[in-house]
């Protein structure tokens, strides 16, 4: 297979990545109509809240779009059975194993992409009947595996016979043609969509990204066994600083209790968890989805033509 567009009917080889509280129905159709793969994030929502948002998504664009399920979300079994009654067409999984689900969704006809940390889960999820997988770096911004996409994609690569979608680490044409060359079939990305006119966070959220250089992501809750990448802010220090003191892990959830929301809709740059990649420091500016999908894609070739490497 040349690349994913074919298998998910779309016409650039792009996944938009989950990002809880914030892909909701007008970036999931923004993308979509832009000729990649809109999603509808389900975070920590409930299956209704999320019901709904897809019946907003059929009126906005007529293209494919899918629903990510992230696994950690106690509604992730009522969503599951959900997604088969919305006839979805397309579901990625991210923060566990959906080995449980996929029966029920094969049998639906959904095409299934789990997102991958490791070679061991790939091989599962290809038995399972998964589409895809998508191998997510640990250059992501959110919730993050070990490895990097450098590392991570070959080998996922080698080790499966279902096409790959690589993610992390991911902002630009380069990048874009650096995942080919590793061996994927398509790429997901997230960071480079929040800065855009479409994305549904607080101006504070996108200014952040544009303000950001390249060191300025911290993995909070490395401790907890949730690593999650952050821009560097007063809560991504306090957090830090308090579980090196060893404090409870009661007392660091109280801390991160609700500030992913709070960095999503208030923009409180002190107090909210702002999660976002490693390509944040080359984010300069704020464009629309479709200007993002063209200039990620369309100067691929010439590039190709202009590399003299050897
Ligand atoms: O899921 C993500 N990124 C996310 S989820 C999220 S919401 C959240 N907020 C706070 C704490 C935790 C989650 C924000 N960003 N990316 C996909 C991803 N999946 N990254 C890593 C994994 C993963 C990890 C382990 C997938 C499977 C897995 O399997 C373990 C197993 O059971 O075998």
């Amino acid at each position: 297979m040349e690349n994913i567009a074919k298998l998910l009917n779309i016409k650039y080889p792009l996944i938009q990545g989950g990002m809880a509280n914030i892909a909701n129905h007008v970036l999931a159709s923004s993308v979509s109509n832009a000729g990649g793969l809109g999603l509808i994030a389900s975070g920590g929502d409930n299956a209704e809240s999320i019901r709904e948002k897809i019946k907003l998504c059929k009126k906005l664009t007529d293209k494919p779009f899918g629903v990510n399920i992230m696994l950690m979300n106690p509604f992730a079994d009522e969503i599951a059975q959900m997604v088969i009654e919305e006839k979805v067409e397309v579901v990625t999984t991210g923060a566990g194993n959906p080995g449980k689900y996929m029966a029920a969704w094969k049998e639906a006809g959904i095409k299934v992409i789990p997102v991958v940390p490791s070679v061991a889960l790939a091989i599962r999820m290809e038995k399972a009947g998964a589409d895809a997988v998508i191998a997510e770096g640990t250059e992501s911004g959110g919730h993050i595996g070990e490895l990097t996409t450098m590392a991570l994609v070959p080998q996922v690569a080698d080790a499966i016979h279902i096409p790959v979608i690589a993610a992390g680490g991911i902002a630009d044409y380069r990048q874009v043609l650096a995942a080919f060359s590793l061996g994927a079939k398509g790429v997901q990305v997230g960071t480079v969509l929040l800065a855009t006119k479409e994305c549904p966070v607080h101006q504070n959220y996108k200014d952040l990204i544009l303000k950001a250089k390249d060191i300025d992501t911290v993995v909070t809750g490395r401790q907890t066994g949730a690593p999650v990448r952050v821009l560097k802010n007063a809560m991504a220090r306090e957090y830090l600083l308090k579980s090196s003191k060893g404090v409870s892990l009661e007392e660091l959830e109280i801390l991160t209790l609700g500030s992913l929301r709070r960095a999503v809709f208030d923009g409180d740059i002190e107090k909210g968890s702002f999660m976002a990649g490693q390509v944040s420091g080359m984010i300069k500016e704020i464009k629309s989805v479709e200007e993002v999908i063209h200039d990620l894609f369309d100067p691929v070739e010439a590039y190709i033509r202009e590399l003299k490497v050897l």
